[in-house]
């Protein structure tokens, strides 16, 4: 076993990512969206949570008591709040003094104007600005300038310049147009800048470690397992490299393994529960130890080429394709044999990819075939 593998080195480094992984997925998210009535607030929300006027409105998502007229507050899932309102003064009147910090602690403020410029806005910015670690601006209804889009950099200028925005604050234009559940029925959707506003929220949040706890309630789940796979896939293939690898190997499989569980099931997965799914995989018995079977299947010197790199890449795809399958189907983490079926058909259909091959792929760092490979796996 050399120098490279040992089992409480291995049990330490599974710790501590596992550890960072709980403690995020415990975490709240709280949005706040602020902004005159009419300006698109309801329709930009239903447009980055996906809703469309069909579905179940966010304004239907359990409503909290102690409602009034002017806030409205949404929970999705256990720990993201969405509050909706012309301003913040509102949300915080609303409020006890006993409620009112913890409400205040925002992550994301997002003020949506639309028109012209209006200088008072700029009070309701200022507040966000105090109470949200960061806050997004958002032109809505540019389609209003459909006819005339060079005014758009005009009006985009005199918001700037209202909100007294700095050089580094941007701000985001969308259309959501058909979002409204008032919208009548033959009207087309006509949905603009969303994307990038939804893809820039992300971004922050994952600074804080809270991307998943929000992209749980906001996107389907087999698109966020494969997220999570690929970021599994990507970290395997730098630490395969490392000399000792199996330490770093270990800890990535299960800190995935508690993602996937969290996403589909919005529960936090036992660190324990998570590591003692991995020996399942093994292709020899090695009991209960999930810190043998990194050592499995890596080389005995530790150091790995690119085919043995390969080798790891596979058994991590493998195993966590086999746990996105059962949660698709229906089945959980306790149904060992759908699990270890999976894994073995996976497996099978990777090693006659090769090991070189996917070794390749991996490492070339390139989205769209990395991508392509994991969604052979996940539709
Ligand atoms: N032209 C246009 N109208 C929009 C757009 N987004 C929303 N609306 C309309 O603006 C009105 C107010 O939207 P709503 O989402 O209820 O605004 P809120 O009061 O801020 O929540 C509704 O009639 C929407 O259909 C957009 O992008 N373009
Ligand atoms: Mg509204």
């Amino acid at each position: 076993m050399g120098t490279n593998f040992n089992t409480d080195s291995v049990e330490t480094e599974t710790q501590k990512k596992l550890d960072e992984i709980e403690k995020n997925l415990e975490k709240n998210v709280t949005i706040a969206v602020v902004g005159k009535v009419s300006a698109g607030k309801s329709s930009l929300l239903n447009a980055l949570f996906h809703k469309n006027k069909n579905e179940e409105l966010l304004a239907n998502v359990g409503a909290m008591s102690g409602v009034t007229t002017k806030v409205k507050r949404f929970k999705l899932g256990k720990y993201v709040e969405i509050m909706d309102s012309p301003g913040l003064g509102d949300i915080i009147d609303e409020n006890s003094a006993a409620t009112r910090n913890a409400l205040l602690d925002i992550d994301v403020g997002i003020l949506v104007v639309s028109d012209s410029a209006d200088v008072a806005q700029k009070q309701h910015f200022d507040l966000l600005k105090t109470h949200c670690k960061k806050v997004f601006v958002v032109l809505n209804k540019i389609d209003m300038y459909d006819r005339q889009k060079s005014s758009i950099p005009k009006v985009v200028q005199q918001w700037r310049e209202a909100l007294n925005l700095s050089e580094t604050e941007n701000i985001f234009q969308t259309c959501t147009f058909g979002y409204d559940p008032d919208t009548d029925s033959e009207t087309n959707l006509d949905i603009r800048g969303v994307d990038e506003l939804r893809t820039s929220i992300f971004a922050f949040l994952k600074e804080h470690g809270k991307d998943l706890v929000l992209a749980r309630e906001m996107e389907r789940k087999s698109v966020i397992a494969k997220r999570i796979i690929y970021g599994a896939l990507a970290a395997v293939g730098i630490e395969a490299f490392i000399p000792g690898s199996a330490i770093y190997i270990t800890g990535t499989q299960a800190a995935a393994i508690m993602s996937i569980h969290y996403t589909y099931t919005g529960e936090v997965l036992s660190k324990k529960s998570a590591v003692a799914i991995i020996p399942l995989f093994a292709s020899q018995s090695i009991g209960a130890n999930a810190f043998l079977f990194a050592k499995s299947f890596l080389p005995p010197t530790g150091i790995l080429d690119i085919a043995a790199a390969g080798v790891a890449i596979i058994v991590t795809l493998a195993m966590l394709s086999a746990v996105n399958w059962v949660y698709e189907n229906g089945y959980n983490l306790d149904d060992k044999t759908e699990l270890k079926e999976q894994f073995n058909r996976f497996k099978k259909l990777l090693d006659e990819i090769g090991a070189k091959e996917i070794a390749r792929i991996i490492i070339s760092k390139d989205i769209k075939s990395i991508m392509e490979l994991i969604s052979k796996f996940i539709k």
